[in-house]
């Protein structure tokens, strides 16, 4: 879809001279701004006040040397990134990411959508996210302390529980979360909520480390019941990755009556018709750190195949993208379109392409969009500082209620909004629009800073 507003395309045009090199930011900017053609034709403040070409530009974007030493002495350097993109509405909060295709465009894409994910949360935090190009796979443990804290050697002079609070992403889990919360805690002699994702025995909250996942589950369960009076129970799913969302993810899904049948890692994808074992999942992934084929070795009537696209071609009724950005193409879009899917939700962040995205819209395929699908994640985050704040810990009920309480808010706020510019039922455009508008409002607000 082109840009037709001339504010718009001119930002957009600034962003693709002066960002060039960096594709997935584009593309997530790209995706934003068209959602935004309606408001800023009804609120000319938007363009008076520049506040889109403000909000594409991040607040501050730091790059470090991260050195450390192998298991063999030999020193190795890698590369640490933190955006601090919106602090508009709250500390700048997100994810940190250890994986060896993490860059600048990577880091800008997932801080620029963290902003607008973390206002959809209802809780107040602006956007942020971090990490490097460190690639933890084959690591020991010590050699992954030894990044950690390197890692955060430098970080720590960048943030703080009313400053900017990372956690966890792709390759960032407790472990690596212990570490870093160690090494800050020694520099700066406090102990306060500067990290989420934190162990239990540290002020971590219960329901984090389920949250993305069950959140996922909970906001499709809402979208399945207002827009097509349905639900999971009997339902085939089809979930991609076998990490923390995907593991969560499948949980819910089983719980709320559904049934997975496949699961998948970046070499390939497991196939198991009478519903994935969690357990034997958890055992691999959790506890062993190993790959998903195992399973296939371990589970009778399961099979492994290489190649990790190919898990799109399995029919299902409802698919949950849990892995990484752009993981889900047009031409896998349609395979599943022409399979019969009824509702895809993002639970990793980007993982549709455009063209994929258009394909299951114009299929009239339910579609539930990352900022909005996934993010119980950093909502169980935000609750994780309120806990710190107030230095309690709640109950897992307690934790699990809110969250799914915020999940179902997520929905009918990106429903209402779509309504409400008259693109009903386009939960992209919907959750793009009112996480936009309450930072735009915020900023408006605070004056041009
Ligand atoms: P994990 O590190 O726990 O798991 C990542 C999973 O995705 C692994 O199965 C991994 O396979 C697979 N994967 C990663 N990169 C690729 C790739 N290039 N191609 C194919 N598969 C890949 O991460 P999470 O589960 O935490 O994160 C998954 C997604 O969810 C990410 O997009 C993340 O940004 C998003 N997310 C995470 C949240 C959280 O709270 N953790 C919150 C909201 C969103 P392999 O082992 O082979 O690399
Ligand atoms: O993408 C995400 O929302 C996350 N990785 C979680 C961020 C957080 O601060 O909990």
């Amino acid at each position: 879809m082109a840009l037709k507003n001339e504010y718009l395309k001119k930002v957009l045009a600034e962003v693709e001279k002066r960002d060039a090199g960096e594709p997935e930011f584009i593309q997530a900017v790209t995706e934003v701004l068209e959602s935004l053609e309606p408001v800023v034709e009804a609120r000319p403040e938007l363009e008076k006040l520049n506040v889109v070409g403000r909000i594409t530009e991040p607040e501050r974007f730091i790059q470090f040397r991260v050195p450390w030493v192998d298991d063999n002495g030999n020193v190795q350097v890698n590369r640490g990134f933190r955006v601090e993109f919106n602090s508009a509405i709250g500390p700048y909060k997100g994810g940190l990411r250890l994986h060896p295709t993490v860059c600048t465009s990577v880091i800008k894409f997932l801080g620029f959508e963290q902003c607008f994910k973390n206002a959809l949360t209802t809780l107040p935090m602006g956007g942020g996210k971090g990490g490097s190009d460190f690639d933890p796979k084959g690591k020991s443990d010590m050699e992954i302390m030894r990044f950690c804290q390197s890692f955060m050697t430098e970080l720590c002079r960048h943030i703080g529980p009313d400053t900017d609070v990372p956690a966890g992403d792709i390759g960032v889990g407790g472990r690596e979360i212990g570490f870093m919360f160690g090494q800050y805690k020694r520099i700066r002699n406090e102990f306060t909520g500067v990290l989420t994702g934190k162990g239990l025995t540290y002020g971590g909250s219960l329901a984090r480390t389920e949250a993305t996942g069950y959140g996922l589950c909970y906001f499709t369960e809402e979208m399945l019941s207002c827009m097509k009076g349905d639900s999971f129970k009997g339902k085939t799913v089809v979930i991609s990755g076998s990490g923390n969302v995907a593991i969560y993810a499948t949980e819910k899904a089983t719980q709320l009556g559904g049934k997975v049948v496949a699961l998948s890692d970046s070499n390939g994808y497991i196939y198991d018709p009478n519903g994935i074992n969690l357990d034997v999942v958890k055992q691999i992934k959790e506890v062993e750190r190993g790959r998903i084929k195992e399973y296939a070795a371990r589970v009778p009537g399961s099979v492994y195949t290489e190649g990790c696209k190919g898990i799109w071609t399995i029919k299902c009724d409802i698919a949950l993208p849990c892995a990484t950005q752009n993981e889900l193409d047009e031409e896998s879009a349609k395979v599943l379109v022409a399979n019969g899917v009824m509702a895809v939700a993002e639970g990793a962040n980007m993982p549709s392409t455009p063209g994929a995205i258009e394909a299951f819209q114009s299929a009239g395929i339910l579609f539930g969009p990352a900022k909005a699908s996934n993010a119980g994640g950093v909502a169980t985050s935000g609750l994780e500082m309120s806990q710190n704040s107030q230095r309690l810990s709640w109950t897992f009920e307690e934790v699990d209620a809110k969250l799914k309480n915020i999940m179902v808010t997520i929905f009918h706020d990106s429903y209402n909004a779509a309504k409400k510019y008259g693109m009903e039922g386009n939960l992209v455009a919907g959750a793009n629009i009112a996480g936009f508008e309450k930072i735009a409002d915020a900023m408006i607000a605070q004056g041009v800073c």
